[in-house]
């Protein structure tokens, strides 16, 4: 092997049925990647949102990578980075592939075709510069821990990677892999913590760290978004503020900085209930908005969700923020038992407590999870097909039939951008922001709809041995779900 590998990092397309409720982000885990490797390898990065199948082609003609690694964010990417992958296997036959992230991770049975060689099973940061030291120094993969590396039609598994809660560092992010891309991205995007020390039974992301809840280095966070050259930062860890503490330590460490930037982030309504200090602190220093999880409008229903939380903790967290001036996106949960009744619930909750930004999500049960293991073997999965797991579509079996579930959903939107409803919310909204939103809802919904009516198709077409032969092997009846340790505690 040379000297310097070459390692092309991609981030790909995403798939058809995508429909960008958000702005697009730089490709975060691919600026780690290339960061963690770059004093030993020659890296290049690639993002297929931005370039098309022509420039990926002249890519791997002209830079010729003897390793090429792809983040796969959704479910949905498993399609589009086989694709970009099948196609660099013909281009560059010795290149060795690599890729990771949640559904890798769970599901990487779903990749036993012959352009994926290498699986990362779970967190990168030490797997993948070993991974790259291995084809450098030409030792074998398998002594690198938490891989699965494809034999034949079939992977075999190093040993698992520990993951276990702490501090973590990353190394100093190498941002000029994305200049070229800069263009795009509307704000700039860190983590400050990985995993949650929740247990939410609807949840990825517990699971996905195996139950364990790791700090970034203050210090850490405070020079990487020193370092963004965007004014916005988007906070894109699960449970930012759930330790107070190292939230306090994060502002101060940004404060004595003196960077002054404009943050939004994800919190927890008790986290807001208990510490408002920590948020009133973060509101100087620039926190504008937050994403918060208020799931459904009853008590018995957080429990059933194991949520952890009170409604009246719901309502007092909506109060708080409201009163500092942070933009609260309160998340409920769509389950697939609404009918007419719980939506109009739903709307006069929201009309109640008077959440002006509301945000309507779906149940999805995440691919290799649990509730998805459950929810598919009782035959409660509406569509077998992953496009459509993204938290954007209903993918279980409806109480209203599809068609009519997806009117009320869509209404809950459009009640949403109603001048009426502007009108009752003023107070807690910006006409900016209100603007902003109708912007995003109408540019969504028209593609949507047209997604929607293809699921709707698709559904009704379906037969279960009309597809089996082409489904991924965990959509398959039997599949035998591997699990890891602590994933399911
Ligand atoms: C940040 C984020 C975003 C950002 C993306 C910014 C960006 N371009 O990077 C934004 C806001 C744009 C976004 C959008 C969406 N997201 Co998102 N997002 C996240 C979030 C919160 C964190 C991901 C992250 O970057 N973490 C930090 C990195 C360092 O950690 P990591 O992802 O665990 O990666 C580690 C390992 O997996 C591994 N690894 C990962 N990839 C690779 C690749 C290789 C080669 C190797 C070696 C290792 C490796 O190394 C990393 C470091 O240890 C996760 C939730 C979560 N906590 O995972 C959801 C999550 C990934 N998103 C999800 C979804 C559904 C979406 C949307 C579809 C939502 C929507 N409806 O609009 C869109 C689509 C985006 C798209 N297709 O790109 C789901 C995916 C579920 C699934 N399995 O399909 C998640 C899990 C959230 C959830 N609630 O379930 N998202
Ligand atoms: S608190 Fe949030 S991140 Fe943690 S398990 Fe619950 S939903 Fe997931």
């Amino acid at each position: 092997m040379t000297a310097k590998p070459r390692v092309l990092v991609t981030y790909p397309n995403f798939h058809k049925s995508f429909v960008p409720f958000l702005p697009f982000y730089e490709p975060l885990v691919a600026i780690l990647l290339g960061s963690l490797v770059k004093d030993f390898a020659e890296v290049r990065l690639f993002d297929r949102r931005y370039e098309s199948a022509r420039a990926w082609r002249k890519t791997l003609e002209q830079f010729k990578p003897d390793l090429i690694a792809a983040r796969i964010h959704t479910s949905g990417e498993i399609f589009t980075t086989r694709m970009m992958l099948q196609e660099a296997k013909r281009i560059c036959p010795k290149a060795i592939t690599i890729i990771g992230g949640q559904h890798p991770t769970l599901l990487p049975d779903d990749f036993t075709q012959p352009c994926f060689d290498l699986i990362c099973i779970g967190p990168g940061e030490e797997t993948f510069p070993e991974v790259v030291k291995a084809l450098r120094d030409n030792t074998p993969f398998e002594q690198v821990k938490g891989l699965a590396i494809r034999k034949g039609n079939e992977f075999i598994f190093t040993q698992e990677r520990p993951l276990v809660s702490g501090t973590f560092r990353w190394p100093v992010l190498d941002r000029t892999l994305t200049a070229r891309y800069r263009k795009h991205f509307h704000a700039g995007i860190t983590i400050t913590t990985h995993g949650c020390p929740h247990r939410c039974t609807f949840c990825s992301l517990w699971f996905t760290a195996r139950g364990t809840y790791r700090l970034r280095d203050a210090q850490d966070v405070a020079d990487d978004i020193a370092s963004l050259p965007q004014r916005r930062v988007y906070i894109a860890d699960d449970n930012t503020f759930h330790d107070h503490i190292h939230a306090l330590e994060m502002a101060d460490a940004l404060t004595q900085r003196g960077v002054k930037k404009q943050y939004g982030a994800y919190a927890r309504t008790d986290t807001i209930v208990e510490h408002p200090e920590v948020f009133q602190h973060w509101k100087k220093i620039g926190l504008y908005y937050l994403v918060v999880g208020f799931e459904v409008v009853s008590d018995e229903g957080l429990d059933g969700l194991n949520k952890r939380t009170t409604l009246e903790n719901n309502v007092k967290a909506m109060e708080i923020l409201n009163k500092l001036g942070i933009d609260c996106f309160a998340h409920f949960i769509i389950f697939p038992h609404f009918k007419q009744k719980e939506f109009k619930e739903l709307w006069e909750f929201i009309k109640k407590y008077k959440i002006a930004q509301p945000y309507f999500v779906p149940l999805t049960p995440t691919p290799g999870t649990i509730l998805f293991k459950e929810m598919k073997e009782k035959k409660q999965l509406s569509i077998y097909n992953y496009g459509f797991f993204n938290l954007e579509y209903m993918v279980c079996k409806t109480a209203l039939p599809k068609w009519r579930f997806y009117v009320e959903y869509v209404l809950l939107w459009l009640k949403s951008i109603s001048p009426l409803n502007y009108l009752r919310m003023r107070k807690h909204m910006s006409c900016k922001a209100y603007l902003w939103r109708i912007a995003v809802v109408l540019r969504a919904i028209p593609p949507y709809v047209m997604n929607v009516a293809q699921q709707i198709i698709e559904e009704n077409n379906f037969t279960y041995d009309g597809v089996k032969d082409t489904l991924p092997p965990s959509l398959k009846d039997g599949y035998q779900f591997r699990y890891l340790k602590n994933e399911t505690e």
